[in-house]
């Protein structure tokens, strides 16, 4: 049954509330001293930072890793024979294996790109244009993130292909014999499919999607942008054939992004952009392509920022990502429990989920409350949070978003409670 194998896979992910340990597996505060933009305060209040779902703070040691890198490893990578281009190349492809490592992938496996959306484009480009024909069906999920719904969008129509979408429960799980219905016309290409929702926190049964797909023969796509920051996740247990990520969002800087690909699915790929370093040889009218990973890096890569992704998973590995997640999701489990004593507000998702809530308060527009909330120093987020068609499914054309990370404690989810109290007497007035 559907819902039994979902309860399944997400069991070595959920702690009971019940069973949720009291103390903080992290000493946050230590945590928060690591990370210089923490200390700002904002209209005369100290900064609650609640926005980590779009993007995290940085710790100061990547800041100082890429400041190191800039004042005296700086040289472009691949082509220089002098040492300085040696030893950038050196700190870049040993970034990858950090990354690969990180996810349970080899290196070759591991393409660097600017962010999550391009690493899904690419696939969308590459292997899409050479694999999907008129007719044929890519599955997608309803919460999708724009980044893994325009993409498809645009192939379906270049391609004649269908998008097909797994229905979702009222809570926001997946109905995963939706998915065998599609499944079952022997039409489907690929599913591609979030991790963890953006919005409503889901924690969507990965492993259990790929054994569906790979049994009739579909290909999966994991968009993981919302679960590396804060989960676990090993390529090989998960059986993705592609899983895409964003620097940015796991301590490490903007412009950098990761695509992981099975090394035979990536092999046979045609490259997705053409240029200087993709290549290994060129004639005029001809070229051959790069070994992996590099057939897909074409152009001047962002060493800098590599390096301090590498040095953000660096981080995140001293912390302990078993930590990471235990705390996020107690906290998260804080704020579902705090936020649902606020009369008038009403939480989208399910109860179990990461590190997010999306909520709306009747009688409230999110902008205006996010602005009041801004006004007590608390940073969320409100809009469609790049998910408009799941937005309309809810019924709703925004939610307010609160966000957390391994530098949120319990205190901060009371300020956002006190901050909306707050902001509804001023509305009500
Ligand atoms: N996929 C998911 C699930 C995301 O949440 C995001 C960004 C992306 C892909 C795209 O990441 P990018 O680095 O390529 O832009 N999500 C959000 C958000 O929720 N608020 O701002 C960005």
């Amino acid at each position: 049954m559907a819902g039994n194998e979902q309860i399944v896979e997400c069991e070595r992910m959920i702690i009971p509330t019940e069973e949720r340990p009291t103390v903080n597996l992290l000493d946050v505060q230590r945590v928060r001293e690591d990370f210089p933009l923490l200390r700002r305060s904002m209209h005369g209040k100290s900064l609650v930072y609640l926005d980590s779902a779009a993007t995290s703070q940085k710790p100061r040691a990547v800041l100082e890793r890429m400041q190191t890198y800039y004042e005296h490893e700086n040289a472009n990578v691949h082509r220089g024979v002098y040492e300085l281009a040696e030893e950038a190349t050196e700190a870049y492809e040993g970034a990858r294996s950090v990354v690969a490592s990180f996810i349970g992938a080899a290196p070759e496996e591991t393409v660097f790109t600017r962010n999550a959306t391009e690493a899904i484009n690419l696939v969308s480009n590459a292997w899409g244009r050479q694999n999907v024909h008129p007719g044929d069906v890519i599955v997608l999920t309803e919460m999708e993130h724009h980044a893994n719904l325009i993409p498809w969008q645009m192939l379906a129509r270049e391609r004649e292909a269908r998008l097909e979408f797994i229905r979702m429960s009222p809570d926001g799980a997946l109905d995963l014999e939706s998915l065998d219905r599609h499944l079952e016309t022997g039409r489907v290409k690929l599913v591609s499919t979030a991790y963890i929702s953006n919005v409503l926190g889901t924690i969507n049964p990965v492993r259990e999607i790929a054994r569906r797909a790979h049994a009739s023969g579909a290909l999966v796509l994991v968009d993981a942008a919302q679960a590396v920051p804060h989960i676990a996740v090993d390529v090989r247990a998960l059986g993705s054939d592609f899983l895409a990520f964003t620097g940015h969002k796991m301590l490490g800087p903007m412009g950098i992004g990761v695509l992981y690909g099975r090394r035979e699915i990536l092999e046979a790929m045609p490259p997705f952009l053409g240029g200087g370093e993709m290549i290994r040889r060129v004639d005029l009218r001809e070229s051959t392509w790069n070994d992996l990973p590099w057939k897909f890096e074409a152009g001047t890569p962002s060493v800098g920022d590599a390096v301090g992704l590498a040095e953000a998973i660096g981080y995140l590995r001293a912390v302990g990502i078993d930590a990471v997640e235990m705390h996020d999701r107690s906290l998260g489990a804080y704020a579902l429990q705090r936020l649902g004593e606020v009369e008038g507000l009403r939480v989208h998702g399910p109860r179990e989920r990461g590190a997010l809530v999306s909520f709306s308060l009747s009688g409230a527009h999110p902008h205006d409350l996010a602005s009041l909330l801004d006004e007590h120093g608390i940073a969320v987020r409100a809009g469609h949070h790049c998910a408009q068609p799941l937005h309309g499914i809810l019924g709703v054309s925004a939610t307010t978003r609160a966000s957390f990370y391994l530098y949120n404690d319990e205190k901060d989810v009371d300020r956002l409670v006190e901050g909306i109290e707050a902001a509804k007497r001023i509305l009500a007035a």
